[in-house]
């Protein structure tokens, strides 16, 4: 009898991260793409990262594929009443309608390039905003992901500013969208993610603009096979946690979540750069997507035009100071 409690006691010792007292938690994640996108990867990351970082509890990162658990205004709902999702990446343009200040973060034109765009994201320029988030959401930036560019995706080529005008195309919900395309000429409307690719097929818009890895995941192709490289904007993704999640762990679990949950959000960020060409090159090479350039002089022309409509923004929602921190 003895000789097996010691058997016991060593397999204890030689295992010590399956000890008895070490409870499990469920973080449950959301996403609307596949085990491979960039977002999926960063919580898997995050997962990874934060049960190295501290030991003692034992996170289990659940992640929900292919939007089971819905789109991200389903994931906010969710987030912010704490309940179902835990753990999601939003984009700006989708929350603004609980915390409008947000849609600031990553609004066209807004980053020179991706360098500005992560000494901005280094610094303390958005801090008011995350407490906001907080506030109104419920919910917690505890990284960011992102950092590649949005291009227009239409079912006609478009090679110029020209080729731009009257172009019906979808946006996200935050208002400065819709402002920047009228401005440009085009004719936004705003659609929900899910409902977009059915809206181009049936020819209720034309269009719509987003990364890469959107485009191929999403087989928006299939119904739009052009893809012009405007690069109106450069992606900030906020890794969220949901408030109720976070306040279950003690200090020493929640300083190893914010740790881990900026590595992870780096990575993302890193993976989908590093990756995002070759998800277009594929659909390329098959003959199934064209890209188009889009000339400097047409560039220069789009920002001459969505620039009243910018400054007008940042200055009725009076965000200039986060706007001068930001530039
Ligand atoms: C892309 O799939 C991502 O940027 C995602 O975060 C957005 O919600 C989506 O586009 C969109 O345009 O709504």
């Amino acid at each position: 009898k003895s000789a097996l409690v010691l058997g016991v006691v060593a397999m204890l010792t030689a295992f010590p991260s399956v000890a008895a007292d070490k409870k499990t938690v469920t973080i449950n994640a959301a996403s609307m793409f596949d085990k491979d996108h960039p977002f999926t990867q960063t919580y898997a990351k995050f997962g990874e990262l934060v049960n190295k970082y501290q030991d003692e509890v034992n996170i289990d990162v659940k992640i929900s594929l292919n939007k089971a658990m819905g789109i991200e205004p389903d994931f906010l709902r969710f987030m912010s009443q704490g309940e179902s999702v835990d753990m999601a990446i939003i984009a700006p343009g989708n929350l603004a309608q609980r915390v409008p200040d947000i849609a600031i973060v990553d609004m066209p034109l807004m980053f020179k390039d991706l360098a500005h765009r992560n000494r901005v994201l280094a610094s303390d320029a958005f801090k008011g905003i995350e407490a906001d988030v907080i506030k109104r959401a419920n919910i917690r930036a505890i990284g960011y992901a992102g950092g590649v560019s949005r291009n227009l995706i239409s079912n006609y080529p478009i090679n110029n500013m020209n080729e731009l005008k009257g172009f019906r195309l979808r946006v996200q919900g935050a208002p400065i969208w819709a402002k920047v395309f009228t401005a440009v000429g085009a004719v936004p409307s705003v659609i929900a993610y899910d409902e977009v690719y059915s809206a181009v097929q049936t020819g209720v818009v034309q269009g719509l603009e987003n990364e890469r890895f959107g485009y191929t995941q999403q087989r928006f192709y299939e119904v739009a096979p052009h893809y012009t490289l405007t690069e109106h904007s450069l992606t900030v993704r906020p890794l969220f946690l949901s408030e109720k999640a976070f306040g279950k762990f003690s200090p020493k679990v929640q300083a190893a979540i914010l740790k881990a949950g900026a590595e992870a959000g780096k990575f993302g960020s890193e993976v989908e750069l590093a990756m995002e060409g070759k998800a277009l090159d594929e659909q390329v090479g098959k003959k199934l997507v064209t890209v188009h350039a889009f000339a400097d002089a047409d560039k220069a022309k789009f920002r001459e035009l969505a620039t009243p409509a910018l400054l007008q923004y940042v200055k009725d929602a009076k965000l200039e100071e986060v706007y001068n921190k930001m530039q």
